[in-house]
């Protein structure tokens, strides 16, 4: 590839393994080399080769107002003029966590740190402290950063390259995960009954989008509050994904569950690294330096990355983008079946709210194991076939599609158009 971007692969390439800082970014699972971004504004992302591209990546969940709000930009500058960093408690952190505590209805205390991967390893850390606990039940496909005792039968990037258990992970760093099928409840019972007293909590993305998207079934999220609740386990909400998402309660907001422990980041950071966990006082009262279990993070509560959160979350805190989200995301859905529809192949269209997901094939998708069932070949000509066009999907089959309130109706439409023509080839 002589373009710039094939010229900047092959020098990342040198100096960073895979060129990339994060796997799925290599296009590995669909073929081909990334392209490199010069910038991005709303709802397009531009490469070094002058390329414009409807983005539904979204930088993988935080640009729910799309690139570079203005709002978000102004924020970071004032901040940034104030001083990068302080290691010393600012005003910023003490509006945020009052922002995220007044916003989802299952955290009272929050906690700052700077990724999703920190807020999951750090909740659970605390669900076993608080209850005296080793084991944690998680649910196959699901990912919640790559902490060790997480990475079993992991989703996202793990997935995507056949490595949902790790390398380098030893057994006894797993042996209290106990991986379960999401969506079934038996299996869940079983647990259980097989380890009575000893499970700290479980931990779910209420809303999978790490395996593609599936929803959980009706019931299944009450089931899983019920469960933990008659066990003396703590639900664990891994909302990185969701929080402010789905709702700006997240899908506990949305679906009508209390978890005890909560995780976010993505949208809280308004495009910054920044992570959180937070939920029951009584819980979070036993981390340092209160109680005995210890996290910490020298960025955690950084003020630029805090200007930034609070920024996107002001502009989210009246609701209407949801409003908008879900406008956007219903015309993408009947655009997208109907393309599928008219070229007659058989495509599962996964939709909650502004996050998506296209699998290939002729079974709806409930789990990780109907997931599987896609044809991934097709899909990687889907992506393809749709970067062609000047619309950038999720390089994975096993990632979710985010729309932003910077997409428009237009975009909509040039995205299902495009669908139209890549199905029919497919079809052929
Ligand atoms: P980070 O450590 O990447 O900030 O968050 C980990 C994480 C935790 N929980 C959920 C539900 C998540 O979706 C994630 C991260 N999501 C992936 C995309 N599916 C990040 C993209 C990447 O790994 O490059």
């Amino acid at each position: 590839m002589n373009s710039k971007s094939g010229q900047l692969f092959a020098e990342a390439l040198r100096y960073i393994p895979g060129g990339v800082n994060s796997p799925v970014r290599a296009f590995r699972a669909v073929g081909g080399e990334p392209f490199f971004a010069q910038s991005a504004k709303g709802a397009h992302v531009f490469d070094v080769d002058g390329n414009d591209y409807i983005d539904y990546v979204g930088t993988w969940g935080p640009a729910i107002l799309g690139h570079a709000p203005a709002k978000i930009i102004q924020a970071v500058k004032s901040a940034a003029e104030q001083g990068t960093s302080f290691g010393i408690p600012n005003p910023l952190e003490v509006k945020m966590a009052r922002l995220v505590c007044g916003a989802v209805p299952g955290v009272q205390k929050v906690r700052m740190c700077n990724s999703g991967t920190e807020a999951c390893m750090s909740a659970i850390r605390l669900a076993r402290g608080f209850t005296g606990r080793d084991k944690i039940i998680k649910f196959d496909g699901c990912y919640h950063g790559h902490a060790d005792s997480l990475l079993v039968k992991a989703g996202s990037g793990a997935l995507t390259f056949g490595t949902p258990d790790s390398a380098g992970v030893p057994s006894a760093f797993t042996q209290h995960t106990i991986v379960l099928p999401f969506n079934e409840t038996d299996p869940v019972r079983a647990a259980f009954a097989a380890n009575t007293g000893q499970i700290a909590g479980v931990i779910v993305e209420p809303v999978p989008g790490n395996a593609g998207l599936y929803l959980p079934k009706p019931g299944y999220l009450e089931f899983l509050r019920d469960v933990t609740a008659h066990n003396g386990s703590l639900l664990i909400f891994d909302e990185v994904m969701t929080g402010f998402r789905l709702a700006f309660g997240g899908a506990q907001e949305r679906f009508g569950i209390r978890p005890d422990l909560s995780c976010f980041g993505k949208i809280i950071g308004g495009g910054l690294p920044v992570g959180a966990f937070g939920g029951r006082a009584d819980i979070m009262d036993i981390l340092a330096p209160l109680g005995p279990v210890y996290q910490a993070g020298t960025l955690s509560g950084n003020p630029v990355a805090m200007a930034a959160g609070i920024a996107a979350l002001e502009e989210l805190s009246d609701g209407k983008a949801y409003a908008k989200l879900e406008k956007l995301g219903a015309a993408l859905e009947s655009g997208m079946r109907e393309a599928a529809g008219m070229a007659k192949i058989p495509v599962q269209f996964n939709r909650i709210g502004s996050m998506f997901c296209c699998y290939f094939v002729d079974c709806p998708v409930h789990n990780l194991a109907d997931a599987m069932k896609s044809d991934r070949g097709r899909f990687a000509k889907y992506f393809h076939g749709m970067l062609e066009r000047g619309i950038y999907l999720a390089p994975s089959q096993f990632e979710a599609g985010f729309i932003s309130t910077a997409h428009s109706a237009r975009d909509m439409e040039k995205t299902t158009q495009a669908a139209r023509n890549v199905f029919r080839a497919l079809a052929s």
